[in-house]
């Protein structure tokens, strides 16, 4: 099956709770009035939309109804899709490059998808033709470093590491040295959602960032920040966390297969003003892929 139609099926909670709950509303009307807006934006607030995107939403949908004469209430689902594709579409969605190599740190809570990220995306690069190197700066248990060999293993790049508990900064000017000297394309920096020490987690990644820009300026390229979609409105707090305090680049929104929750891409967009790059909807290496705005809002509001 083509990732299209996997991500069709992988937003079908989303699609119900979102798209066909506005179809609801919408059909049968006869008149575009104010309990109708109402509606809707309950509806896109229940969808985990969020309170403040759903407002600013149904602000512009009320001035293009104004500006375009809309009187058919059927036209609003169409302008609605139109609406989130201009949010989704805002800014600039393709990875930052730079180095050789290009440095990727993967920042997030425990649990949200960092490490299956990495394989992934090291997958996602590696299958086309780069040269991709891991670090395991993830150093809070050795499970941790062992998940991401196993991926290393599976996808057939090489991981750095050191043993649990070591310093992460220093896995990353270490991982950054071999990068490199094995003139790799690419370098891909897994980080845990939390410490050892009562040290700051936020503290600890700004000293990777500052090792890895002191070594290559420039480097960090990217720092993507992963989010859980089935969080919901908790992912729009984690990034509110983590973007002022470790510069965040990009969002990874994971997990969108099987969630209800997955209108919070938009609120993410719409509210903190970083670009979603990749989703994931799964747990196998070819379940991630470049955000495609045009793809997603299809996938989701057409059958
Ligand atoms: N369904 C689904 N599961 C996912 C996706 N991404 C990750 N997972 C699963 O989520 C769980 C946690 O993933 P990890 O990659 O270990 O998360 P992490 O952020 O590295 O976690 P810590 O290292 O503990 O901070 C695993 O069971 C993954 O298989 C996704 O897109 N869809
Ligand atoms: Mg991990």
């Amino acid at each position: 099956m083509g990732f299209l139609n996997r991500l069709k099926e992988s937003l079908a909670k989303t699609r119900q709770g979102l798209v066909e709950k506005i179809e609801s509303l919408i059909t049968g009307r006869q008149a575009i009035d104010e309990n109708l807006y109402e509606e809707l934006e309950e509806a896109l607030i229940a969808a985990d939309v969020g309170v403040e995107t759903a407002l600013e939403l149904m602000e512009t949908l009320r001035c293009q109804v104004r500006e375009r004469k809309i009187r058919d209430p059927e036209q609003l689902k169409p302008l609605l899709q139109e609406l989130v594709r201009n949010t989704l579409s805002a800014g600039e969605n393709s990875l930052n490059r730079g180095g050789p190599p290009t440095v990727i740190l993967v920042v997030g809570v425990n649990g949200v998808g960092k490490t299956t990220t990495i394989g992934k995306l090291a997958h996602y690069y590696k299958s086309r033709g780069e040269r991709v190197l891991l670090a395991a700066a993830d150093t809070f248990r050795a499970a941790a470093i062992d998940q991401l060999e196993i991926w290393g293993q599976r996808v057939g790049v090489d991981v750095i590491k050191h043993k649990e508990g070591a310093d992460p900064a220093a896995v990353a000017y270490d991982a950054l040295q071999a990068a490199r000297a094995r003139k790799m394309d690419m370098l891909i920096i897994d980080t845990a959602g939390r410490l050892h020490t009562k040290s700051n987690l936020m503290e600890e990644l700004k000293k990777v960032r500052r090792v890895l820009g002191r070594e290559l300026p420039g480097a960090p390229h990217e720092v993507l920040l992963v989010l859980d979609a089935t969080t919901g409105q908790n992912a729009i707090s984690q990034a509110r966390l983590f973007g002022e305090a470790t510069g965040v680049t990009g969002i990874v929104l994971t997990k969108l297969d099987g969630t209800a929750k997955g209108g919070v891409i938009i609120g993410i967009r719409q509210i903190l003003d970083i670009p979603v790059k990749f989703i994931g909807i799964g747990e196998g290496v070819e379940d991630l892929r470049p955000f495609n705005p045009q793809e997603f809002v299809t996938a989701l509001f057409e059958r």
